[in-house]
């Protein structure tokens, strides 16, 4: 019995290890659940495109780079109505942005919430776009 409950265990650990780090796992609808991380520095968004299939469930796991939480970076996707401030800097609770990748084409991601940051209008211009295929 506790033999069986160890390997019960480890299995649901191995399922859970698979839907982080960029990898995708089948959802009920036809497209993929994606999980990207994503840093945002004062020189730009790491990654810089972040390629997705239309269909799939995006699901971006923000996170500060270390030192520029109190900056106040965001993602902001106008088409897909996303302004979200980032304020964490600690990837295992990273800000997460979910949204169903429903319209195709080419999207700018910037940052919308920096003028509330200490460099206000100042910040410089950072961005990255989103692909959907
Ligand atoms: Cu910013």
């Amino acid at each position: 019995m506790a033999k069986l409950s160890i390997a019960l265990i480890l299995i649901t650990v191995i399922a859970l290890s698979g839907c982080v780090g960029g990898t995708t796992e089948k959802s009920a609808s036809d497209g993929s659940v994606k999980i990207i991380p994503l840093a945002i520095a004062h020189t730009g968004y790491s990654p810089s495109t972040i390629t997705v299939n239309k269909g799939d469930y995006v699901k971006i796991q923000a996170v500060a780079a270390v030192g520029t939480s109190t900056h106040a970076h965001g993602v902001t996707i106008d088409e897909y109505g996303i302004n979200k401030k980032v304020t964490t800097e600690d990837p295992a609770s990273p800000e997460v942005i979910e949204f169903l990748a429903d319209k195709a084409g080419t999207f700018k991601i910037y940052c919308g919430t920096c003028k509330e940051g200490i460099f206000g209008a100042e910040h410089p211009k950072i961005e990255a776009k989103l692909v959907v295929k």
